[in-house]
């Protein structure tokens, strides 16, 4: 999987993409990032690639010259590209699912009040929010798509990280957890777990993720209880 990154700050993806998984990943070729540094391709003579909105208004827009430049000098015609923004599609696992399906992911990572319309007219398949809340830029939201749409990538994950995938689409979210010691800061584990009554356990376990989901998810609370009536 190549995942290219057109940024106005590279060295934003230095040290994430060397820890952990993708750290690991990246080290045996799984995956590969190419990180476009915007700038570069400004023929502007101090390297700014921003001017002031059309129409007024607070802020800056990123401008489309430099952008087209570095997707003319960089695309291989075959990626899906997409851009992070907050006013995009909001990002779920299914969508992660269907992105893991392209062999090369392009993401543009905005600025300010954004980048020219043309560019995204021009150049984007999708647009794509993380969240209904604001970030000062796209790479946060950027390095969050690379990261979910890796976990399927043949080789990224072991079998137990693969695991936690059925959870989250089954529309509740985890059970808690423990380990030892036994007792901790006055508090015991709850006895089920030390029965070694394993339909017992499941049950608690069951309990514990519905009575979760419905009091801080009640969107994915009604989508389980639909799935249940409907018997899928
Ligand atoms: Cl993709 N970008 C920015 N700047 N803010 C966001 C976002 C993306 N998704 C949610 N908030």
């Amino acid at each position: 999987m190549i995942f290219r990154i057109y940024t106005l700050f590279p060295e934003f993806f230095e040290s994430p993409l060397r820890s952990g998984l993708m750290g690991k990943a990246v080290d045996s070729g799984i995956i590969k990032f190419e990180i476009v540094d915007i700038r570069h391709y400004s023929e502007d003579r101090f390297k700014r690639c921003d001017d002031y909105p059309y129409g007024g208004g607070s802020g800056m827009v990123l401008q489309a010259e430099p952008y087209a430049m570095a997707m003319e000098a960089n695309e291989s015609g075959n990626a899906l590209r997409v851009y992070m923004t907050p006013s995009g599609r909001p990002l779920d696992q299914n969508l992660v699912k269907k992105m893991s399906g392209y062999g090369e992911i392009s993401i543009l990572c905005g600025h300010y009040e954004g980048i020219d319309q043309r560019i995204i007219d021009r150049y984007v398949d999708e647009e794509i929010s993380i969240g209904d809340y604001v970030l000062s830029g796209g790479e946060f939201a950027a390095l969050i798509v690379a990261d979910a749409v890796s976990r399927y990538v043949p080789g990224f994950m072991s079998n137990e990280e693969s695991l936690i995938e059925e959870s989250f689409e089954s529309n509740l979210l985890e059970y808690p957890q423990y380990t030892r010691p036994c007792e901790y800061g006055g508090v015991e584990v709850p006895d089920v777990l030390l029965s070694g009554n394993h339909s017992k356990i499941a049950r608690w376990r069951l309990e514990k993720r519905i009575e979760k989901t419905r009091a801080i998810r009640p969107d994915l609370y009604k989508k389980y209880l639909m799935r249940k009536i409907l018997g899928e």
